[in-house]
């Protein structure tokens, strides 16, 4: 069987933990195949609201196994800490149902204590990141210095520890950016959580995932981040260290190209960015603290306001291309009842020209942004359940959204939980 994508088509924070959440009943295996701990995937059920970084958002249902794949990077401090926040549930024997790539890459605690360097020293011009160590851990990957899960098997590992820490060490003085750090508790702390980490099951990820392909086992890659983020594709130099993009999922589990199915492109009915960077269609209004408050627009990993603005179709269109994908999925719609005009970018002015399509640099001296005019809904979407009930203004906007994407909207989320998903 195929495996099937699904991916967030903006900066991150579309709902992509709620709709693996929603589709995972039909899948036997989940699997996260870029970032770590600066992911935040929300999933709302039973009353109950559940924020997950590293662990698949599979992990809630009895049928669905979980891999880490080899494209995470991961924090056992930070993994611990969301294991222990798993032990609420009764009866969830997470540790059965996870499963991590040898080759995933570890995050040490003076990964963190870089990034914070490396943001300090960039003042103004900080990247905005989570400060969870995703940037100078990619960076030891793609230098060949990198500590994998794998390497904890391993009898000199500790050593190679040691040698990693005392270079970040001398990285840190020489950034200069008076960071405060106890390293004797922060290795402490680290040292048990590996502990942790090795009592759940090891494997060779792209192995195993082809073995489970041929078994007729269906598979779907969970995104993290965003498209605009990609570390090729993204608002360079305001991305996050991994490909999101559709390629990432190849290369961070090992699965062929030629062996994707469905890829599911997720994006809000407008627009967040949280983190530093250009974004075109930002609103400093009514009109954005609207979205932000009614859509409770607060970093889910770092409690940071989300900045809001309209729905950017340039941008969105430049990610359906890049993902090719093949279904959309769009959130939050609830939250842009009570507009009476909502706006679409459809176009930029770009040095004089307008153009349709993403330029190298979209900063806001740069572009300004074209706008389409719609009609606004009234009604309240959140206790809807069949497309039938949508306002017709809603269903104008959806189909326009459609024929400019050329790509049909499959599902349509009208609220957080997971039973508030109108499929179409
Ligand atoms: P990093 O931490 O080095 O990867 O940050 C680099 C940029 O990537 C952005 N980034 C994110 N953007 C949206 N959501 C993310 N996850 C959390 C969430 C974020 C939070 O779900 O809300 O809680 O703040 C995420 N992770 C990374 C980041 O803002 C930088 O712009
Ligand atoms: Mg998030």
């Amino acid at each position: 069987m195929a495996v099937d994508l699904l991916l967030g088509l903006q900066w991150g924070d579309e709902g992509k933990g709620k709709i693996v959440d929603v589709l995972t009943k039909d899948y036997d295996i989940i699997a996260r195949f870029q970032g770590g701990p600066n992911a935040g995937h929300t999933l709302e059920f039973d009353g109950i609201k559940h924020v997950l970084h590293t662990i698949p958002s599979g992990i809630f249902h009895d049928n669905a196994l979980n891999v880490i794949g080899n494209g995470v990077v991961i924090d056992p401090v930070i993994f611990k800490k969301e294991l222990e926040n798993l032990d609420q549930f009764e009866g969830l024997d997470y540790k059965a149902k996870l499963l991590i790539s040898r080759k995933a890459h570890l995050i040490l605690p003076t990964h963190r204590l870089l990034d914070a360097a490396s943001e300090a020293s960039k003042g103004k011009a900080k990247i905005g990141s989570t400060l969870k160590g995703i940037g100078p851990t990619y960076m030891d990957k793609t230098g060949r210095n990198g500590i994998r899960v794998g390497d904890l098997e391993l009898a000199d590992w500790k050593d190679r520890y040691s040698a990693l820490r005392d270079k970040h060490i001398a990285m840190i003085d020489f950034y200069d950016a008076k960071i405060d750090y106890n390293l004797e508790e922060l290795e402490t702390e680290f040292f048990k959580a590996i502990k942790v980490l090795k009592s759940l099951k090891f494997i060779d990820s792209e192995e195993y995932l082809y073995q489970a392909q041929k078994a007729g086992k269906s598979i779907l890659a969970e995104g993290a981040q965003g498209s605009l983020l990609d570390i090729d594709f993204g608002t360079y130099p305001f991305v996050t260290s991994s490909n999101t993009t559709a390629a990432g999922a190849c290369t961070g589990l090992g699965v062929a190209p030629n062996q994707i199915g469905e890829v599911f492109g997720i994006f809000k009915a407008y627009t967040t960015r949280v983190g530093s960077g250009p974004f075109p269609t930002e609103l400093f209004d009514e009109d954005g603290e609207t979205m932000g408050r009614v859509g409770n627009e607060f970093g889910a990993t770092t409690g940071r306001p989300r900045r809001c603005g309209w729905l950017d179709l340039v941008a969105l269109k430049y990610a359906v291309q890049v993902n090719g994908v093949t279904q959309l999925m769009m959130m939050k719609g609830d939250v842009l009842s009570g507009f009476d005009t909502l706006k679409v970018c459809t176009a930029y002015k770009y040095k004089g020209e307008t153009i349709e399509h993403l330029p190298y640099n979209i900063e806001p001296e740069n572009v300004d942004v074209v706008y389409k005019e719609m009609k606004g809904w009234q009604a309240d979407l959140t206790g809807m359940t069949e497309a039938s009930q949508l306002p017709s203004a809603l269903m104008e906007y959806i189909e326009f959204l459609e024929k400019e994407l050329q790509t049909p909207i499959k599902i349509v989320s009208v609220g957080p939980d997971r039973t508030q998903t109108i499929l179409r």
